[in-house]
């Protein structure tokens, strides 16, 4: 969120007041009667801008409606115990309202209250999650974070749903990491299932990862891998379509090439509202904000609105005309442009083949399942107004082709997301943009005849 975004924002939930310094000051002294002078110092007082502001703030809300109702279903004793951790957060904000009193908190505020409210909502129902290429590298990695609770939250049960191609090493190998994870006696695993059947993984599932692919061989053309890869992705589409949730079932294909696989799933699966799928591009976002803070010497976690434009390919465009570091627009910052251009773009973009060649011939695992461990949390908690970039079915914003899954910065709330629109895309931008647009049509042309 821009300064300028608070204050729309904030004339439009609190009526009557145009900026957010103006709600702050005149919230102050009115809601302290007047006797108290309008210092934001006071600690009740930024507590109760704090309370409205997540009240207010997209994507919370209806988490703390589920959290109210949640609630009364409980035993005094459980009552206790989340009234215990409520009690902490609400110091944590306060704190946070202390240590910041002269910064725009509402983006970081956004962001702590939804990951809070999602984590803090128990779940009776478990989640039931399929993965396919179970037995893989990303899979190993991804899997366990996953059973550990930190893509759904700490208190949401999981059943595992683990696809392999049927094939006896493959089946092997699957078998071998569901031991493991009966192993680690997990408390949020209340099943696995593994299968080499897509009917049987995908059945009754409330997320599908795609993440098995026909990796690219020697001498193979890139054509060639498209269609393999087509072949699959339009299998899996017909089963999550007919064994899946239909509306409820929510698909992230990682799956390379990840854009057109996302593309083919959608055609092949009606039923599944294409807006309840997409690509991950997250990692390369992540890989984007690791190359600025390095260059800036900052840390991570304070850039923002770091955006990723198209296709998760070399063609990419991380753009960083719209971020922030803390509160500092980077535009503001002294960003050599040479190294913009030469270094931080082609960095980002070849990044993969950098590990590829670092780890002799393997490609990112680790890494991306942390992507994906992002890109689902995100989704299924909200964002508060927290950009991340996802590749979505166009309907043609900036100028991209109707129905090409496109990467764009997204805001998540209520289990859904919405594209960010109208920012200004100079020449630069608007040239980076259209190149990764027409990879992706070759790609869509490569397999038009499994898209009928
Ligand atoms: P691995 O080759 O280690 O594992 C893939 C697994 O998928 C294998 O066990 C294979 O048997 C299985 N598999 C293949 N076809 C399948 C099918 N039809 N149904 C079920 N399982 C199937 O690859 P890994 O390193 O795990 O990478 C998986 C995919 O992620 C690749 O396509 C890779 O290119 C892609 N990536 C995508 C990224 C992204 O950001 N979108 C980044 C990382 C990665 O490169």
């Amino acid at each position: 969120m821009t300064p300028e975004q608070v204050d729309a924002f904030v004339s439009k939930t609190a009526p009557g007041y145009e900026n957010y310094s103006q709600f702050i000051k005149e919230k102050i002294s009115d809601q302290m009667g007047g006797k108290l002078s309008p210092s934001a110092s006071d600690l009740e007082t930024r507590y109760y801008i704090a309370r409205k502001l997540l009240e207010s703030l997209g994507g919370s809300t209806g988490q703390m409606r589920s959290y109210d109702s949640n609630y009364k279903k409980l035993n005094a004793k459980q009552q206790a115990a989340l009234d215990e951790i409520m009690k902490k957060r609400e110091e944590i904000i306060v704190e946070f309202y202390n240590k910041n009193k002269n910064v725009d908190l509402s983006p970081i505020l956004g962001r702590l209250t939804a990951a809070m409210e999602c984590d803090l909502t128990p779940q009776n129902e478990p989640v039931r999650v399929a993965i396919t290429g179970g037995a893989g590298q990303i899979g190993y990695a991804l899997i366990f974070r996953i059973a550990s609770g930190a893509m759904f939250g700490p208190h949401t049960p999981i059943i595992l749903h683990l696809l392999e191609i049927p094939d006896e090493k493959a089946m092997k190998a699957l078998k071998g990491v569901a031991m493991e994870l009966e192993d680690c006696a997990f408390p949020l695993v209340r099943g696995i299932v593994t299968t080499d059947s897509p009917e049987k993984a995908f059945e009754g599932v409330d997320w599908a990862l795609l993440v098995g692919a026909k990796p690219r061989t020697n001498n193979m053309e890139r054509a060639d891998l498209l269609k393999a890869n087509a072949a699959i992705f339009s299998t899996q589409g017909q089963a999550l379509n007919k064994v899946g949730r239909g509306k409820h079932t929510r698909v992230v294909v990682v799956g390379n090439p990840a854009n057109t696989n996302a593309m083919i799933t959608s055609v092949n699966a009606p039923r599944i509202p294409p807006e309840n799928i997409a690509a991950m591009t997250r990692l390369d976002q992540n890989r984007a904000a690791y190359q600025l803070a390095a260059y800036l010497k900052a840390d991570v976690k304070d850039f923002h609105n770091i955006v990723i434009w198209g296709n998760h390919s070399a063609t990419q465009f991380p753009d960083i005309a719209h971020g922030y570091l803390k509160d500092k627009h980077l535009t503001d910052l002294v960003i050599d442009n040479k190294w913009l251009t030469n270094t931080f773009i082609p960095n980002v973009q070849k990044r993969g083949a950098e590990v590829i060649k670092a780890k002799e011939g393997k490609s990112s695992a680790a890494s991306a399942a942390s992507a994906l461990v992002d890109t689902v949390r995100d989704w299924y908690c909200g964002t508060s107004g927290k950009w991340s970039s996802l590749a979505v079915a166009s309907k043609g914003e900036y100028g991209v082709t109707k129905g090409l899954f496109y990467s764009y910065p997204v805001i998540h709330s209520n289990k859904s997301w919405d594209i960010v629109k109208d920012l200004p895309i100079d020449s630069f931008a608007a040239e980076k943009m259209e190149a990764t647009h027409k990879e992706l049509l070759q790609e869509r042309d490569a397999v038009a005849s499994l898209l009928k």
